[in-house]
């Protein structure tokens, strides 16, 4: 075990509040390790903070009609907000928008470049004389080469998926003046991953012990080898590239900045220097960052594998001086009832939505007890709130309802004597001794799941002890064994309260509170669990209830909502996934398209966004349900000819069978048209 440890939690995009997929990726695991660390009395610094530059962030001002300084200004203080509120404990949040971080950054690109590790490529690229903006990605638009979609972007075809680049489109257009691109040369500086590939692949062979979820990635990108990568950008919005190192290379610097993710990972290192700037020691950020002492681990989704394991790593081995990560534990994915979470289709639970109805522990406890560790995982309100009401509420919240009512009327409150321990006792010392020791392992080695579960299956001991020991009868039996009963309980009580700290703090400082412990569950000691009693005669609080059952019409508001969302989107298909995958040709033939002819269209009672479809196929007719109710009259559709998706499993949508789907085109604002093919067309042509 080093000196000390630096935590990093991926640092989310400002431009989107928080849901439980980010919480359950890399904040939840990470805090829950921190706080144990804590608890060790280890010096461990945990460090996070907003991910300011990048296209998404433009996209979003550019939406907006907003800058993006003004999108970075609102969601950095509203996640920070929303973090502290989950209890989420970050030592500093920072932002990669701060003068700090454009002089880390800069600086790390500038000594990149005197160690001659960059190679410099230039290249042709759609450029926008008008609003002087290479056109990168999402700020160019054209008609598609695959599929003749004239709304395909620079980067994807919304319509038929095909990643493209800029290059690619017939008739660009720039998506700032709507005017046609020229192309022009550019140049940008690349990182040879390829050349520092072997360097890597030694490295990552010292760490054998990292989860096999990250290891497999990073050796599938190294079996495909590993290409150079651009670290710089032609975008307005970013940290600039030094202008001293570009007039060394003769490189035009306007609207010249570095890669997102070249200053991204950055973000660590400029937020311990803040942090350490806020300490009053500017130096002490060394402490954790380039000196061998100290251990750096990661928290990050699988997402971010390839840039915490592979670029990240590289930049600091080609610049010297920095520590390597010693464990990058990331995530797999949560879903959400069994679908993949969308923030582009409001398909999430918001961390803000959910503080304003739930406590943060029940989260916390829920997602601790099923974290996408080794594979996606998927959250559900029906076993959310099972979890907090036979698990939270019944075993937990029972035990110390039970302790502490029994002493308040037996013993006015006050810790009475034990007794010589029988077997039982001491059965109950060994499970407290062997769970601390056992949650302390798993936390160590990133298995949270499993070190819940411990914490919960000595609670579900804790019950057994009271119930077999039956102080209500040696009340009167035995008089000094119930005393000894209850000394026992209020001390695994004691107990229970720190051991639950890192994954439920709220609850643990409530539980504190009943106990009228010394300090606070925060500056306890882990390793004193099970051995560092209350002293008899030590007089407790109110008892109060810690988890309040939650009734079944909240849960069913909660499922009801993301339902409708699930209505909505049968209801004008289903737009693009985030990162949609490419198919083969063949996958592709699997569906099957034909032309039809809507013959009528009905409103649906209480679905204001269905209509229900009678749909000829020219062979057979056929009822689909469809969401474009507010797009389009009943009246506009009868004798329409469209597009459907015909071999579609039969699906129930508000009782109504629907046995296909139409295909139509949703754009960004939301705006939607069926897809139509020429009205010569026959009915029943199979479209390809
Ligand atoms: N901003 C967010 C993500 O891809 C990205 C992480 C940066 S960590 C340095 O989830
Ligand atoms: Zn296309």
């Amino acid at each position: 075990m080093k000196d000390r440890i630096i935590v990093t939690s991926a640092l989310p995009y400002a431009n989107g509040p928080l849901h439980i997929g980010h919480i359950a990726g890399a904040y939840l695991p990470a805090d829950i390790y921190v706080r144990y660390n804590r608890l060790k009395k280890r010096d461990i610094l945990f460090i996070c903070g907003s991910d300011e530059n990048g296209v998404p962030i433009m996209l979003r001002a550019r939406k907006e009609g907003v800058s993006p300084q003004a999108i970075v200004d609102r969601y950095h203080a509203m996640n920070k907000q929303d973090f502290e509120k989950f209890g989420i404990s970050f030592d500093y949040y920072g932002r990669t928008s701060s003068a700090t971080h454009r002089e880390t950054s800069q600086g790390i690109f500038r000594r990149l470049a005197e160690n001659g590790v960059f190679r410099l490529k230039t290249e042709k690229q759609l450029y926008d004389p008008e609003a002087k903006l290479f056109l990168a990605d999402r700020f160019v638009y054209g008609t598609c080469p695959k599929c003749g979609y004239e709304n395909a972007y620079g980067d994807q075809c919304e319509k038929c998926g095909t990643s493209l680049s800029p290059a690619d489109l017939i008739d660009p257009k720039s998506a700032v003046t709507n005017t046609t691109p020229v192309m022009k040369e550019t140049t940008h500086w690349y990182l040879p991953l390829a050349e520092i590939q072997p360097r890597l692949e030694k490295w990552i062979a010292s760490h054998p012990d990292w989860k096999p979820n990250v290891l497999g990635q990073v050796k599938s990108w190294f079996a495909d080898g590993l290409k150079d990568r651009a670290v710089t950008r032609d975008l307005p919005w970013g940290v600039p590239v030094p202008e001293d190192v570009a007039a060394k290379e003769g490189v035009d610097v306007e609207n010249k900045v570095l890669y997102v993710w070249f200053d991204a990972p950055i973000g660590y290192i400029s937020a311990t220097k803040e942090w350490a700037q806020q300490q009053g020691d500017p130096e002490l950020w060394k402490k954790y960052w380039q000196d061998e002492n100290a251990s750096l681990v990661h928290f990050i989704g699988k997402d971010n594998i390839v840039f915490h394991c592979l670029i990240f790593p590289a930049m600091l081995m080609m610049h010297g001086d920095f520590v390597l990560p010693d464990n990058v534990p990331a995530n797999e994915f949560l879903n959400l009832e069994g679908n993949k979470l969308s923030t582009s289709r409001n398909y999430a639970v918001w961390l803000k939505d959910y503080l304003e109805k739930f406590e943060p522990d029940s989260l916390r406890y829920t997602l601790a007890a099923n974290l996408p560790e080794t594979r996606d995982a998927d959250f559900s309100w029906k076993e959310f709130q099972a979890r907090h009401n036979n698990e939270l509420a019944d075993i937990i919240g029972n035990f110390i309802n039970r302790t502490f009512t029994f002493l308040k009327k037996n013993f006015d409150g006050v810790m009475p004597p034990a007794a010589a321990a029988d077997a039982l006792d001491e059965e109950l010392e060994q499970k407290i001794q062997q769970a601390r020791e056992t949650m302390g392992e798993h936390i160590e080695h990133f298995r949270i799941k499993e070190a819940t579960r411990e914490l919960m299956d000595l609670a579900r001991f804790a019950n057994k002890y009271f119930n077999d020991k039956a102080p209500w009868k040696t009340r009167k039996e035995d008089p000094e064994q119930c005393a000894s009963t209850l000394n026992r309980c209020a001390n695994t009580a004691y107990a229970l309260a720190v051991m639950m700290q890192p994954i439920m703090p709220f609850s643990a400082e409530k539980i504190w509170k009943i106990l009228n412990a010394p300090g606070s569950p925060e500056t306890a000691k882990w390793d004193a669990v099970g051995t560092e009693t209350l002293p008899v005669g030590h007089r407790f609080d109110e008892v109060k209830i810690v988890f309040k059952k939650i009734e079944d019409e909240v849960i069913q508001k909660e499922i009801d909502t993301l339902q409708a969302v699930l209505d909505s989107r049968e209801d004008k298909g289903t737009p693009p996934e985030e990162n949609v995958e490419q198919i083969t040709i063949d996958e592709f033939a699997r569906t099957e398209l034909r032309v039809g002819r809507i013959l009528s269209a009905e409103k649906m009672k209480g679905a204001d966004r269905l209509l229900k479809l009678q749909v000829d196929l020219g062979t057979e007719k056929r009822q689909i349900i469809a969401g474009i109710a507010q797009h389009y009259s009943p009246e506009q559709l009868t004798d329409r000819k469209v597009v459907v998706v015909a071999n579609l499993k039969p699906a129930k949508l508000r009782g109504e069978l629907s046995e296909g789907m139409v295909l139509a085109a949703v754009a960004e604002d939301g705006s939607l048209s069926l897809v139509a093919p020429d009205e010569a067309t026959p009915v029943g042509a199979r479209v390809r």
